[in-house]
């Protein structure tokens, strides 16, 4: 890094020097003086370290969420749980491994530490881990077989590795837990042989102690450049950057050489306010953008996204695993939206990967194989070009298609700007379908046809775009047949509002799509008309982008006369709603007999004083 930055500074004291330098590995720092277009030539010239190009030739990579959450049921477990009740029956690694390698996955990442700070190795940092479980009479370390499984299967391992932790009672005392940490981190990089990715998660809570943390990136990344100089560093690291969103979508204009500075580096606060963006925002590479700059980043995006509705496994959700169709959209908007996938598939609570999510997994990769393995292409040659280039290619005779990918050579930069694809068919040209940004891999999809020939022509590109590679496919069409997500076990069409704000009514309509929005946090207080046994309750929040509003702490209320009422035992808190806004289900372990109930919202996810709610409903089961 401070390599990187030393160059780059050399090369911001004069304009010529940068001119004259041909690749800027990683990073440029534009000199002070450069003009626009001296800065969009910098830019295209903006290349991938070596282990960010091996990194983005994966394309699949799998996360595996497993820890005590997933035998509490939680999604962010709150450091307290007992280490006794993390008890896999039947822990088998390689079982996820060879499910994973089957389906032709290339690196498999896991919660080492999530943010309840209980650790799936036995660290000498803490006693909150597998060495105070049950599990092999503490004996165990899930990272351990993990790693060994990899090692015997030729799969890439990585570690997350939470930096919130809300066990730890050092959290918010900055040096303290700095050390802590770097421990936590060393023993991880030192005793498992060669790690290949390090996830740090951007949630950022306060601690046991109700203190925040600053945390020291500077020491966190010299460390692992140090221990494992081969290891990509993710998020909260500087190599791989999170798309924005859990949904697994990628941006249609994906930029990998970005104007945002990873927010691990010094000069991040500062350079990223001036510019008004951060890792969500839609555009990270304009030329209005790189106009603006003052350096750039090979900072390539990643998107996560879970294979179930919950990051971590839980029985309830066993018929929520994505459908077919789902993932096959993730994948082409995703890898083929200039991104690695990461898919999460949460082992459950023998420590399987659950039979519904590799029969899934199965079919995901005989589905890419069957699209992927036949390129309809006769020939297909690297070639480059600058604005207005057109280039053809000749199409195997007769085949229907459905699917075209372009490739540049991002070893010389990313450069294409605008592309237009067209076909001859029966003799004329026809439009097929238009991009933008195409970097390591893009994909366009379009109606089924039967060309003679593909025509590309750049709109526009950075100086000389290089095309690495090009491929024309049918990808099946396929039925989306997930099921229809049932939010709630008794009927609501008998329920009313019970505290006379009618408006709320479309809270509890049936439709997840109709969205009540109001000033305040407001309660919904419900009567159902008769009294049922209340189980749990599922709260969905607008179904749409516009997320202000939802309810990020709560109380439960329940009542026989909507008068005096009992507050529902719950954790009173729908964990990474702000990130991942799925209807959540909260299950009380226990059965309270009423006939009204309430909802009370305690904080809205960005501290705001509104309310919006998609759907409430009432779980008997
Ligand atoms: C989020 C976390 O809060 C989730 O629990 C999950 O680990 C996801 C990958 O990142 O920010």
């Amino acid at each position: 890094m401070k390599h990187l930055l030393l160059t780059s500074l050399f090369v911001a004291s004069s304009i010529t020097g940068a001119m004259a330098q041909k690749y800027f590995e990683k990073q440029v720092v534009f000199p002070t003086n450069a003009t626009a277009a001296e800065k969009i030539d910098m830019a295209s010239r903006v290349v991938p370290t070596k282990q960010q190009l091996e990194w983005q030739r994966m394309e699949l990579t799998a996360f595996l969420h497993f820890g005590v959450n997933t035998f509490t049921g939680n999604e962010w477990g709150n450091g307290k749980e007992d280490p006794s009740i993390f008890n896999p029956s039947d822990l088998d690694c390689e079982q996820w491994v060879r499910t994973l390698k089957n389906a032709g996955f290339k690196m498999a990442i896991i919660t080492a530490k999530h943010h309840d700070g209980f650790c799936l190795w036995p660290s000498k940092t803490t006693k909150h881990s597998v060495a105070s479980s049950k599990w092999k009479d503490g004996k165990g370390d899930v990272v351990r077989e993990l790693r060994n499984a990899c090692k015997k299967y030729g799969l890439k391992f990585g570690v997350y590795l939470s930096p919130w932790d809300r066990n730890a009672e050092c959290y918010g005392d900055t040096p303290a837990y700095n050390r802590f940490f770097i421990e936590q981190l060393t023993e991880l990089l030192t005793n498992y042989g060669e790690v290949h990715e390090v996830w740090f998660d951007g949630a950022n809570g306060e601690g046991p102690n109700g203190k925040k943390q600053e945390y020291d990136w500077d020491s966190v990344l010299s460390t692992i450049h140090r221990l494992q100089p081969k290891a990509v560093t993710a998020i909260m690291g500087d190599d791989v950057r999170w798309v924005g969103n859990e949904r697994g979508l990628g941006r249609e204009t994906e930029w990998s050489a970005t104007v945002l500075t990873p927010s691990s580096l010094p000069q991040a606060a500062k350079n990223n306010t001036a510019l008004n963006i951060d890792g969500m925002k839609n555009d990270l590479g304009s030329r209005e953008m790189v106009a603006k700059a003052t350096e750039m980043h090979w900072y390539p995006s990643e998107v996560d996204v879970s294979i179930r509705p919950g990051w971590f496994y839980h029985a309830s959700q066993d018929n929520q695993v994505k459908s077919l169709k789902n993932l096959s959209d993730i994948y082409f908007q995703s890898a083929g939206y200039n991104s690695v996938l990461l898919l999460n598939i949460p082992p459950d609570q023998r420590g399987h990967i659950h039979e519904n999510d590799s029969i899934r997994l199965c079919e995901f990769s005989a589905y890419l194989k069957e699209t992927f393995s036949q390129n309809y292409l006769a020939k297909n040659k690297a070639w480059t070009g600058t604005n207005g280039k057109t280039y053809e290619y000749a199409v195997k005779k007769g085949a229907t298609v459905n699917a075209f990918m372009l490739q540049e050579d991002i070893t010389k930069g990313q450069r294409m700007e605008d592309f237009l694809v067209e076909a001859l068919i029966n003799g004329k040209w026809t439009y097929l379908g238009e991009g933008t940004t195409v970097g390591y891999k893009r994909l366009i999809q379009f109606s089924d046809c039967t060309p003679e020939r593909i025509r590309v022509t750049i709109r526009s590109c950075r100086g000389t775009a290089n095309i690495a590679n090009a491929g024309l496919y049918y990808a099946k069409p396929i039925a989306d047949n997930s099921e229809k997500l049932k939010l709630s076990d008794v009927d609501v069409k008998e329920w009313k509002i019970a505290n006379g704000n009618n408006a709320m009514q479309s809270a509890i309509d049936g439709n997840i799509k109709t969205v009540y929005r109001g000033d305040g946090l407001q309660a919904l207080t419900v009567d159902m008309g008769k009294d049922v046994s209340v189980k749990g309750f599922c709260y969905a929040p607008a179904a749409d982008d516009n997320l202000k509003g939802t309810i990020y702490k709560y109380e439960f209320y329940v009542s026989n006369d909507g008068n005096s009422w009992t507050k529902c035992e719950a954790s009173n808190e729908f964990s990474n709603i702000m990130h991942n806004p799925i209807p959540y289900f909260v299950r009380f372990g226990k059965a309270y007999n009423a006939r009204y109930f309430k909802l009370v919202p305690t904080a809205e996810i960005n501290g705001q004083q509104c309310t919006s709610i998609g759907e409430v409903g009432i779980l008997t089961k």
